[in-house]
């Protein structure tokens, strides 16, 4: 799954197909002809009529009930014949401009048939309601191949019947804008995997319990999407020989931290402490002297506690079960919630200033002996951590180690950052949990902020690491397959964008490089780090110096513009040693878990101190690995307004999303090759009898080879294969095959005559 925040247009340009109107002849023809055409009122807005006349630049088009409207030549675009209206595959239609296929999708829209296909790539149009076509009769019809009308459980179906008889790993990549549907999108692929790869109804379950799990966990209330994915997955499923699943990995991807402390207005925290405060049982309560959601100054902060239609204790209770069902223990359970309740605690203790330096401590108060009483430690030694840092001095002096108090700001931030890392400690222990539980062998999403920050950037990375490998697999699939028949390469261009991921991943001078570089430096902070970046990176074409802090990445969906304020903190993403330490002698399980896996991230030697930008790229390099060695099916989702209200299709905002996602030149790169390709050994079948001079003994591609010569196809239709026939079609694509079935049928009736 990948995201994108865009605020400019493409800095690719996608394109507009050629206007096909451009020439006079051709205006004539759709005059004469009274054929429609698409005319552009005002951005965005499209309309469809007849030319009445033209004069030069202009052109006068009638859209019926007596409106002719004058508008500029260049600005028509010939319409698809209505007959065409909602085809189901974009590629069948015969202009392929951009109002054409915007009016396709509106069409298949507004009839609730959500999903539609652009050659090899589906595109899902987000409903916003119940359209009712995932129940088991939907899942049984795909299995039994009764419909072949687009749906996710289609492009399940063709992957899981693909890696059953070729022996090869599929993946399906899902893809689209920020409350586009990618989550829901996966679980209805995962829904049908489990239900054909059935048989083990345990792990079936399983299956989406831990989608539950990590939806309360990782997922929150943005101003986008009322269920907003905070982290990447990637959710790998196997199966047994004999097709039944027999496990599920899980990997995540950049969890948002941040977000545990600190929220945007109108946005919530995750789900889970929601939950928590709605749900818990009174003895509950009391054991992690619970309050309600508005009593927390994390979740406060941004006046927004409730989600329209959600009963977040409702969803409590769904939750705990779920977490019963992947077996975890009581204990476990009462840890995990022990864990979030100090979470909550923390955010609320608050500092006082104990002497003319400004130096802190913590108010005695509920905040500080609740938090501390739930990590299981003196709320003593909680205070001294979070309000004093120990620095060793000099190994030559014999100073010992000076300790430095902390200011209001630090202490806050250690605060903060302590809550940030039990959080996200969590979290992985519970993916870690639900991994060994379904054993072996991860949905790719995003997370988006108003404020483009360092989680933005990294984010934005790892789309344009996908994207590449969609551009190259589109590219690869036709053209290898050209190749290994033994036909002329058809070139396609496509835009790379290794020039994008140069800007962050080269070494020494890439952003993430020059980003360690400057972590490392005792005396770096934000500003020295911008400088750096423009002193090394100006000269890239994808980069661009702003104001103060700030500078833009041209992204392969549009430039955006990243402030560095709190990069360097997030991208060396460490506790100081107190609070380790602290963590360490607490008396629960979990604290001092957590504190080992921090040790042994910062304090192994062997293991060179990497930023997370750094590690993100290793993740990444090891996720593009894994799926290079997949069969890809790529999915689309389309966000059709930003209301997330049904039957609203803003024409502007589909076009954005069909460019970023390369629906126009998906169907494009299929169409300037061979669209339509057939076995000889199926030609031959279909064809062979309309020879004149049949030969018993004739191979199918010999039998091939004679149709076409005996029906005079002109040699620059075809290319002849090793075992295809590879046709080329007009811009007026009808199934070129059957056209020549058609034609020949004629021939032979008049040859006949
Ligand atoms: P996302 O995963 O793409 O956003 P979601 O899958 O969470 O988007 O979808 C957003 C909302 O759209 C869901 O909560 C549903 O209400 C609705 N929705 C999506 N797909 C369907 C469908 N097929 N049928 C009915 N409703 C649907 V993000 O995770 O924000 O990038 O970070
Ligand atoms: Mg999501």
């Amino acid at each position: 799954k990948r995201r994108k925040d865009v605020n400019v247009d493409s800095p690719y340009n996608l394109g507009e197909e050629k206007r096909v109107l451009e020439g006079s002849d051709n205006i004539v023809h759709f005059i004469q002809n009274k054929l429609r055409v698409w005319c552009r009122q005002s951005r965005g807005v499209w309309a469809s009529g007849t030319i009445e006349a033209t004069s030069g630049e202009e052109s006068f088009v009638s859209l019926g009930n007596e409106n002719v409207v004058k508008v500029s030549t260049s600005y028509l675009f010939p319409a698809n014949p209505e007959i065409l209206d909602g085809v189901d595959d974009l590629m069948l239609l015969s202009y392929l401009n951009e109002p054409s296929v915007l009016h396709n999708l509106k069409y298949r829209y507004s009839c609730d048939m959500i999903y539609s296909k652009a050659g090899a790539m589906l595109i899902a149009v987000n409903p916003f309601k119940d359209v009712e076509i995932y129940g088991r009769d939907f899942v049984t019809a795909y299995k039994q191949k009764a419909t072949d009308s687009p749906h996710v459980f289609a492009v399940a179906d063709t992957a899981y019947n693909e890696m059953m008889n070729d022996g090869v790993s599929q993946s399906l990549i899902i893809s689209g804008e920020y409350g586009a549907g990618k989550t829901e999108t996966a679980k209805f692929a995962m829904k049908y995997l489990a239900a054909v790869g059935g048989g083990n109804v345990e792990i079936e379950g399983q299956l989406l319990q831990a989608s539950c799990i990590l939806e309360a966990f990782g997922n929150a209330k943005t101003s986008r999407n009322d269920n907003a994915s905070r982290f990447g997955e990637l959710v790998e499923i196997h199966f047994t020989e004999v097709g039944e699943i027999s496990g599920v990995k899980i990997q995540t991807f950049l969890l948002e931290k941040s977000r545990v402390v600190e929220l945007d207005p109108a946005e919530r925290s995750y789900h889970i402490f929601y939950q928590l405060c709605a749900g818990a049982p009174q003895t509950l309560r009391e054991r992690l002297y619970l309050k309600k959601a508005d009593e927390y100054n994390y979740l406060s902060q941004s006046n927004c506690l409730v989600i329209n239609d959600v009963d977040d204790a409702q969803e409590f209770h769904k939750l705990m079960e779920a977490l019963d069902n992947v077996r975890i223990s009581k204990e476990e359970k009462d840890q995990v919630l022990k864990m979030l309740a100090a979470v909550l605690w923390l955010g609320n203790i608050s500092f006082q200033v104990i002497d003319n330096e400004n130096h802190v401590e913590a108010s005695i108060d509920e905040a500080l002996i609740s938090a501390a009483r739930l990590l299981g430690c003196a709320s003593n030694d909680l205070n001294q951590a979070l309000c004093a840092h120990t620095i060793d001095a000099d190994k030559d002096s014999d100073k010992g180690s000076i300790v430095q108090k902390f200011t209001l700001q630090q202490a806050s931030d250690a605060r903060d950052a302590l809550a940030k890392w039990i959080y996200a400690c969590l979290f992985d222990w519970l993916l870690e949990k639900i991994n060994k539980l379904i054993d072996v062998a991860n949905d790719f999403s995003s997370s988006h902020l108003q404020k483009n920050s360092f989680e933005q950037l990294c984010i934005n990375y790892a789309n344009e690491r996908l994207q590449q490998h969609f551009n190259r697999h589109l590219l690869k699939l036709e053209q290898q397959e050209y190749e290994l028949d033994g036909i002329d390469g058809v070139k396609v261009d496509f835009v790379d964008n290794q020039e994008c991921l140069d800007l962050f991943e080269k070494k020494p001078n890439g952003l993430f490089s020059l980003l360690d570089e400057e972590s490392k430096s005792p005396d770096a902070n934000d500003s020295t780090l911008v400088t750096k970046l423009k002193q090394h990176l100006s000269g890239n074409p994808f980069f661009k110096g702003d104001k103060g802090r700030a500078f833009a990445v041209r992204h392969f969906a549009g430039e955006v513009l990243y402030d560095t304020n709190g990069f360097l903190k997030k991208n060396l993403d460490t506790l100081n040693t107190e609070l380790i330490e602290l963590l360490s002698s607490c008396e629960g399980q979990f604290p001092q878990t957590f504190a080992i896996k921090m040790l042994n991230q910062s304090l192994n030697p062997d293991a060179p101190k990497q930023g997370v930008g750094i590690q993100l790229k290793g993740q990444l390099f090891k996720l593009m690995h894994q799926l290079e060695n997949t069969k890809p099916h790529f999915i689309c989702c389309i966000k059709p307004n930003r209301k997330q209200l049904p039957s609203i299709y803003d024409e502007d905002l589909v076009l954005q999303q069909l460019r970023c996602c390369g629906v126009f030149e998906v169907v494009r790169i299929s169409r300037s090759g061979y669209p339509a390709q057939i076995t000889h050994q199926k030609f031959a079948e279909r064809y062979g009898s309309l020879l004149l001079e049949t030969n018993e003994s004739q191979d199918p591609l010999s039998i091939s080879v004679a149709v076409l010569k005996q029906f005079n196809v002109l040699p620059e239709m075809y290319q002849i294969g090793y075992t295809k026939l590879y046709l080329r079609t007009g811009q007026d694509l009808c199934d070129t095959v059957d056209m020549i079935l058609f034609l020949a049928f004629l021939l032979r009736l008049r040859l006949e005559i």
